[in-house]
């Protein structure tokens, strides 16, 4: 296959907070890339997942759930997909959870309006619709009020109906070399899903504010040191008050928390590990603009490094 041929892009899966893009990029991707829980706002920034063929390589590309900032944190998630939509996407996937209700959307839409990439509609969940009509009054919906190319209806859990949509979204990608090597299929390194991992464990065992009020940090990652390797994480929380909470009586809750992370890691990574957590407490971290560089969600300000 000639360069010339080759065609090479990003998709990127926009949509509101818990639609299912996670669960979809882990199906484009065939592995389990990006968290997903059944909480909104899992994912906090960009995650790319790169699919290849002979002559076409995609770059998918999963966001936070679009919200309207309420503290630092969430602005910084709403910057991931305005960058994403507006500086990467050669087409975005519209995301809309089909037993949701489409109104909510009126704000994502006022954005993908000003877009110039085509958009296609991608309904998901349909395995929980009955009534194909309630589809169709999506589209209408979605229809009226943007320009959609294609419109898709999946169920990203129980991976039905991909096929028409990966071939669809390889159709749309421009002829270009591919972005990446051929052999890597994300752009994030083993330190940040070890991370991204316990997190989502955090988001299925906690309740309430505490999985919202986590970052998690990884202080060491070491490798082929003796049987297992080894991962000490530390977990920040805004609050002392926090912090009982988390770590629960007797070190029942961080424990289990540990024992589920150490799993998931393993099974992510295909070797053994070891994994330690530690609790800290950094104060008001999400509306910190200091905690927020330290912790990688929106770049240092050049003037003051
Ligand atoms: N029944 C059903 N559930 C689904 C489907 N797709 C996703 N889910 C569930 O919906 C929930 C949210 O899925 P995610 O993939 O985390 O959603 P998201 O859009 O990435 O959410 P944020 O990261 O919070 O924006 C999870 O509990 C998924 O298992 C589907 O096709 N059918
Ligand atoms: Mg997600």
């Amino acid at each position: 296959m000639s360069e010339q041929h080759f065609k090479s892009g990003f998709a990127v899966l926009a949509g509101l907070p818990n639609a299912g893009k996670s669960t979809l990029l882990n199906q484009l991707a065939g592995g389990l890339l990006s968290a997903v829980t059944h909480k909104p706002q899992t994912t906090r920034q960009n995650i790319l997942a790169i699919s290849q063929g002979d002559n076409y390589q995609v770059v998918y590309v999963d966001t936070p759930g679009f919200l309207i900032p309420k503290y630092k944190l969430q602005q910084t998630m709403s910057d991931c997909v305005d960058r994403a939509v507006r500086e990467d996407a050669d087409v975005v996937l519209f995301m809309v959870d089909a037993t949701a209700d489409f109104a909510d959307n009126e704000k994502l839409i006022a954005k993908l309006k000003t877009l110039f990439c085509p958009i296609f509609l991608v309904l998901n969940k349909v395995d929980l619709v009955q009534d194909h009509t309630v589809l169709e009054a999506l589209e209408t919906c979605a229809k009226d009020q943007l320009p959609i190319q294609k419109t898709f209806l999946i169920s990203a859990a129980k991976g039905t109906g991909l096929e028409p949509l990966k071939q669809a979204v390889v159709d749309a990608m421009p002829n270009s070399p591919a972005y990446f090597p051929p052999d890597q299929w994300t752009d994030r390194w083993e330190r940040f899903y070890a991370a991204e991992f316990i997190r989502e464990q955090i988001f299925l065992l906690y309740q309430q504010e505490i999985p919202y009020s986590t970052y998690v940090e990884i202080e060491k990652f070491a490798e082929n040191l003796g049987p297992k390797n080894f991962i000490r994480a530390n977990i920040h929380v805004e609050r002392e008050s926090q912090k009982p909470i988390l770590i629960g009586k007797g070190g029942s809750m961080i424990a289990k928390l540990r024992e589920r992370s150490q799993k998931r890691i393993e099974e992510f990574l295909g070797k053994k590990f070891r994994v330690e957590l530690n609790v800290v407490v950094s104060p008001d971290w999400r509306n910190s603009k200091t905690f927020l560089e330290q912790f990688g969600y929106i770049d240092k300000d050049p003037r003051e490094v």
